[in-house]
């Protein structure tokens, strides 16, 4: 039996086009990993390699987010008319059902841990059903180990997951919905297994939040600092205060975190339920992050209904003031399922119908406070002045002193090599923006 696993082609520009934002995502080697070994998987990226409509394949699997439905839809399509069965997962079709459903021959719903052997057995069988559900959360002891090779040998560096979970549920996020309200830990030792398997790279924690439990993250830190390897990973920006924790995140090797900061505003915050993040106290733990040599990859968006067309200007000083090194600029958008979306739908404020533009590059609602030209004409110019020569020589100038660009003993790319690197892609892919 033959099974392929495809990542559909992302749509957009700018920094998503950056090869960085685009290794092979963790869902497809997970799957790969729980299929038995007499069945061969093939993991096609869209991304980077054309897909191979003209092989026979038993099933193929797509894990699809809601921007790229349309690309998944597609190749599904492809595939169903040359009678081979085509099964959808992911946080999309987990929480569109309905939506998806007439395009495919099934959905599984859910993490894919306790499922999956399921849809192999009746695959063998040949009776595949149209809906799998994984009817709990799994403990995250049950992750397969993934082999390197399940990787795509370009990626610069491999995903790799401590937690699932999150307690906040945000109003625009996805996350709680799915994966649960707490934070369930894999166990430390799996994760170390798991790096001493994959080592040579650099690491991603696609956690969302990797210091969401301090302990559990100290433990970790102080386990993988032995391992000397080189990661990047999420967090809250409160975590920035436990001065223990980051030590031992900058000594295990961590270059930079990415943090949800969404908006300099309280109220803005307030409004989607974002109450824990304290704005005015952004400033102070951008700096101790930076007091530990951590960079910080700051996500903002706009759009909000306390935003009027001035927040672009404020944002950009905010950021060149207190250097922050990267930043992902994105539109407010209301993903289906979300409270927000429901919010806005009675309002009757969402235009967009193309799914393809929910993706934080183009505004789908009418703001209330600006235009939404103003917002798209705001996000295009604050994409360009951010990743423009001038703001890079702000926001990195000191960094570049403190520690030139370089590698270190073991080949790794220093922290300002790094952040200087994304910097200049960032920089080359915003200008279609
Ligand atoms: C890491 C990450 C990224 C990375 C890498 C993305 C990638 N393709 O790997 C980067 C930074 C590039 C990124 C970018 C974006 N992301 Co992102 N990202 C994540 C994050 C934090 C983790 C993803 C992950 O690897 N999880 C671990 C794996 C194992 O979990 P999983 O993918 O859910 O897979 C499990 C199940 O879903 C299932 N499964 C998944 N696929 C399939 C397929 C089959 C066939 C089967 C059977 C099962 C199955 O089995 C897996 C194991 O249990 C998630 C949030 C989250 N906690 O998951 C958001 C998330 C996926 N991202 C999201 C978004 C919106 C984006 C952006 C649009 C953000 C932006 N403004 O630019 C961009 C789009 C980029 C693009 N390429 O098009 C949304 C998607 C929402 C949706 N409903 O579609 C999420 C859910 C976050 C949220 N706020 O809600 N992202
Ligand atoms: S935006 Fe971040 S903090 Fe809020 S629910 Fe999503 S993952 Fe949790």
């Amino acid at each position: 039996m033959r099974i392929l696993l495809i990542n559909p082609k992302r749509v957009g520009r700018g920094q998503a086009s950056v090869r960085y934002m685009n290794a092979t995502p963790l869902a497809l080697p997970i799957l790969k990993a729980l299929t038995p070994e007499d069945i061969e998987v093939r993991i096609i990226d869209e991304n980077h390699s054309p897909i191979p409509y003209e092989e026979h394949w038993d099933l193929v699997g797509i894990t699809v987010m809601m921007h790229v439905s349309p690309s998944a839809r597609a190749i599904a399509k492809v595939f169903r008319s040359a009678g081979i069965k085509v099964a959808f997962g992911g946080f999309f079709p987990t929480l569109n059902y309905d939506d998806v459903r007439e395009h495919v021959d099934s959905v599984i719903a859910g993490e894919a841990e306790h499922v999956w052997p399921e849809v192999i057995k009746d695959l063998r069988n040949n009776q595949l059903k149209p809906y799998y559900k994984a009817e709990q959360l799994i403990d995250l002891k049950d992750i397969p180990f993934i082999k390197k090779e399940f990787f795509s040998a370009k990626d610069e560096f491999y995903h790799i997951e401590t937690t699932r979970g999150c307690p906040y549920n945000c109003d625009f996020c996805a996350v709680t919905n799915f994966y649960g309200a707490k934070f369930r830990h894999r166990p430390i030792d799996h994760v170390v297994r798991q790096i001493e398997e994959l080592k040579g790279k650099a690491f991603f924690f696609v956690d969302d939040n990797i210091m969401g439990e301090p302990a559990y993250a100290r433990d970790l830190f102080r386990e993988i600092i032995p391992l000397k390897i080189k990661w990047s990973g999420q967090f809250s920006l409160n975590h920035a205060a436990n001065q223990e924790v980051m030590g031992l995140a900058a000594e295990s090797g961590c270059q930079f975190l990415f943090t949800g900061i969404e908006s300099l505003s309280q109220d803005n915050l307030q409004a989607v339920d974002k109450k824990w993040a304290k704005s005015e106290k952004f400033a102070e733990w951008i700096k101790m992050t930076h007091d530990t040599g951590i960079g910080i990859y700051g996500s903002f968006m706009f759009g909000f209904e306390g935003d009027d067309k001035n927040v672009f200007q404020r944002t950009l000083e905010f950021c060149e003031d207190n250097e922050i090194e990267l930043a992902l600029f994105s539109a407010l958008f209301p993903m289906w399922g979300s409270k927000l979306y429901a919010q806005l739908q009675a309002e009757n404020r969402i235009f967009e119908t193309d799914v393809t533009k929910f993706n934080g590059q183009y505004s789908t609602f009418h703001p209330k406070n600006m235009t939404s030209e103003e917002l798209n004409e705001g996000l295009r110019w604050l994409w360009n002045t951010f990743y423009s020569k001038p703001s890079i020589k702000k926001r990195l100038g000191r960094r570049m002193r403190n520690q030139p660009p370089g590698h270190d003993e073991n080949g790794f790319p220093n922290t300002t090599e790094v952040l200087m690197g994304l910097n200049i892609a960032f920089k080359v892919a915003v200008e279609d923006f």
